[in-house]
């Protein structure tokens, strides 16, 4: 009998664990989990119905800081505290900040984000703050973060942990499998926002190890589209902080991914992103964050392309934006005095 109170099934075995034959980490080596990944795939009726196929969401939202990053930050900062790192460091629009804050804390290690200033959702700087990391509110966009820290950390000894870093991609893949397995199948679309193009290669990755490939269509925010434009954008914007991203990281990696599915590289304007994001909070009862509604936008704009299964990847929680969620939606806030009939009015009316 096991002296654990706790019954583990493979529903809370670590990320790591669970794929272990599929990741390059080996029995004994040091394990940083807050027990990421084997996350929900969940019909979604209305949806279904508006486009004609079967539609899922792979809710990434259900990681533990609350989007897929973790899947990643898990194998990152449990090879970095193998490698004997002190202390890791990313540029990031949030989310990954948020993760590489938890990872690092339950790991024991320091932890720095650097940050457009200004420019990150209010729940994700919470996060990274409760979490104990430093953050470099940087005077810049992410792009310029990004190619800062680059630097940074060729000229020092501390763990890079943004998706140019292998064991990021490494452990996104793992969702690819879920899929796979939860579907009885295989997925013939998979919608999926992109914003430095890391989750999209690690998914292609992910897929083709188990030897499916389903058509991977790729959304950009219009306001911050340069694979979809071909070129960097200087001064991206978008409601969709996350993926307010002009010059991404793995830019051949995602265009070879989706050559290679058959997919496709969209734009959603905000308002098609807000759109979609108000209809899955209003209809389907799932909040997600802006970014995440970009794969329903352009589900909802071009359509399945012929695919009877399809899966939208909502990569984060809708409470990391409060602000964005305030500003835009369908609900309604009334004051009312505290008396009987102007509550009736209130509530009836
Ligand atoms: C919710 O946290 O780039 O294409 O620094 O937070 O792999 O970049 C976040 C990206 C989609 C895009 N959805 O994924 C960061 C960061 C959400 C995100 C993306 C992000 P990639």
């Amino acid at each position: 009998m096991s002296t654990d109170p706790v019954r583990l099934t493979a529903r809370h075995v670590p990320l790591i664990e669970r794929y272990r034959d599929r990741l390059p980490f080996a029995e004994g080596d040091p394990l940083i989990t807050l027990q990421e990944g084997s996350t929900p795939l969940l019909r979604a009726p209305l949806l279904s119905e508006m486009v004609g196929a079967e539609v899922r969401l792979k809710l990434e939202g259900a990681n533990p800081t609350g989007s897929f990053k973790d899947r990643g930050m898990t194998c990152a900062v449990s090879a970095a505290v193998r490698e004997g790192a002190e202390a890791v460091i990313c540029a990031s629009t949030g989310n990954t900040a948020a993760s590489a804050a938890a990872y690092s804390a339950r790991a024991g290690i320091r932890c720095a984000v650097i940050v457009p200033e200004g420019k990150i959702a209010e729940g994700k700087m919470a996060q990274i703050l409760i979490h104990g990391a430093r953050v470099i509110a940087l005077d810049g966009n992410f792009d310029r973060a990004l190619a800062l820290v680059r630097e940074l950390t060729d000229k020092h000894p501390i763990a890079l942990v943004n998706s140019v870093n292998e064991y990021r991609l490494e452990g996104q893949k793992t969702a690819a499998f879920e899929i796979v397995e939860d579907l009885d199948q295989e997925p013939e679309a998979l919608f999926i926002p992109v914003g430095n193009a890391g989750n999209v290669t690690a998914y292609w990755r992910g897929f083709r190890e188990i030897g499916v490939a389903p058509r991977l269509f790729g959304m950009q925010a219009a306001g911050a589209a340069p694979l979809v434009l071909g070129h960097p954008v200087e001064h991206p914007e978008t409601v969709a902080s996350a993926i307010r991203i002009g010059n991404p990281a793995r830019w051949e990696d995602a265009m070879a991914a989706m050559t290679e599915s058959r997919g496709a590289i969209r734009a959603v304007s905000d308002e098609e992103i807000l759109t979609a994001y108000r209809l899955l909070a209003a209809k389907e009862g799932m909040f997600c964050e802006p970014a995440s509604a970009a794969s329903v936008a352009g589900l909802l704009k071009y359509g399945a392309d012929g695919a009877s299964q399809v899966v939208c990847v909502l990569t984060g929680r809708g409470i990391k934006d409060p602000h964005t969620a305030i500003e835009h939606n369908d609900g309604m806030i009334i004051r009312c005095r505290a008396q009987m009939d102007v509550l009736e009015e209130a509530v009836l009316g």
